[in-house]
């Protein structure tokens, strides 16, 4: 397996990491690093305002981050909105998109959701006296068309969900959704966080009205995310933050707002993270998606193999769909088992992984998650099957 390890400086001050924690944040490599490094060193000011030649340059920066991003999705630059992640931008857009919400009106998601992606929507539903509505999932938590089919209605006006679960994995026939929720008239908010670092998204193709992901679980900076909105979309929803950078024209007692994707981005932007994410883009578009997804399924299958020879192990995603692997070991609690993958260096996640919904659908309260990244290599899984093993033999030894 070719080396990756070698561009993420993170190794070199842990000798013995095995960071299977990738689904939460991925690790950073040499270039983001040096790239926000860059900006402090040599740039340092704000975006849009000096008329200076620095400010003109952290601009320049910035707005080439919103081209790279958008050619990355296959999307139009003006169709970009830089938000401080997934959980904002799903924000965003239901918190915007709330005012063409009515009483009645049907909002479809799914038991498989992180908080951030259906939340929204609920609080939505509760001051707009809509209803939320769940596509029954199959018995090993997919969700079909044939499912999706029974709960889409004349009154659909939004569908919000995920294209990968951050539990189970599953990839969602986004594509086919979208072409059935369309013809209702609804629109197609898709949480793109675990998809968009680690399969080719081509928002054009999928045809989803919006988009949200994070920088940080694809190599770039924390604290900056991505909202996609179709144009006519983004131009027709009102604002969710009002003052600095937004406005057009500005009267006591009336106010006109930029086009999208500006009026969206209110105040000093993250500007060293927006500028660094096109380093993440152009690091991952250089290894490229399908070697990355290659890389991750061989691990998992390889993971899968050895996990599956070890007695006492729940394993509730049997499948190689994606690049994790979420299990419990039998009479061991998550946390207990987490304190020995710790001990050993291994980075696991354990608890319900910010969808307690899917978790309680397992009929389990935690769960221990291994998420892998092309970083990862065979030595990571020997050393997490390792301490699998570790930890069930001590905590079931008393
Ligand atoms: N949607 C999904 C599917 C996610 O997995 C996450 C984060 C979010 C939204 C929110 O992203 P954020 O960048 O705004 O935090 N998921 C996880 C996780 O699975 N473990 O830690 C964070």
């Amino acid at each position: 397996m070719e080396d990756y390890k070698k561009y993420f400086p993170i190794y070199a001050n842990h000798k013995d990491l095995a960071y299977l924690d990738s689904a939460a944040s991925s690790l950073k490599p040499k270039c983001v690093i040096d790239k926000i490094d860059y900006y402090y060193n040599n740039i340092c000011v704000n975006v849009n305002r000096g008329v200076y030649s620095l400010s003109y340059e952290a601009t320049d920066l910035y707005e080439e981050s919103r081209r790279v991003v958008a050619k990355f999705i296959n999307a139009k630059e003006e169709e970009i909105v830089f938000t401080r992640g997934a959980s904002a931008s799903l924000n965003l857009v239901a918190n915007s998109y709330m005012d063409f919400i009515n009483p009645g009106d049907e909002i479809i998601t799914t038991l498989q959701e992180h908080h951030s992606s259906f939340m929204p929507w609920l609080n939505v539903c509760n001051k707009k006296g809509a209803k939320l509505v769940y596509i029954p999932l199959t018995e090993d938590g997919k969700v079909t068309i044939e499912n999706f089919k029974k709960v889409l209605t004349k009154n659909t006006k939004v569908v919000a969900i995920n294209q990968v679960s951050n539990v189970l994995g599953y990839t969602n026939p986004i594509k086919e959704i979208c072409k059935l929720a369309h013809e209702v008239g609804a629109i197609v908010s898709v949480d793109g966080a675990q998809s968009v670092p680690h399969m080719k998204v081509d928002v054009k193709d999928l045809d989803c009205d919006f988009l949200s992901f994070s920088g940080h679980k694809m190599c770039g900076p924390s604290g900056v995310g991505v909202l996609y909105g179709k144009y006519n979309l983004l131009q027709k929803m009102p604002p969710v933050e009002f003052g600095g950078d937004m406005a057009q024209d500005v009267y006591e007692h009336e106010m006109t707002f930029k086009d999208a994707p500006y009026k969206f981005e209110t105040g000093t932007p993250l500007i060293s993270e927006v500028i660094a994410l096109k380093d993440a883009i152009d690091f991952l578009s250089n290894i490229g998606l399908d070697n990355i997804k290659a890389r991750e399924l061989e691990l998992k299958k390889y993971a899968l193999d050895k996990l599956k020879s070890v007695d006492g192990i729940e394993i509730y995603n049997n499948n190689l769909d994606s690049s994790l692997i979420t299990f419990n070991i039998k009479g061991v609690h998550p946390h207990d088992a987490a304190s020995i993958f710790d001990k050993n260096n291994v980075c696991i996640r354990a608890g319900f992984h910010c969808a307690q919904p899917i978790t309680r659908f397992l009929d389990q309260i935690s769960t221990i998650r291994c998420s892998f990244y092309f970083y990862n290599d065979y030595s990571d899984v020997d050393k997490f099957v390792k301490s699998v093993i570790e930890a069930r033999d001590f905590f079931l030894s008393f």
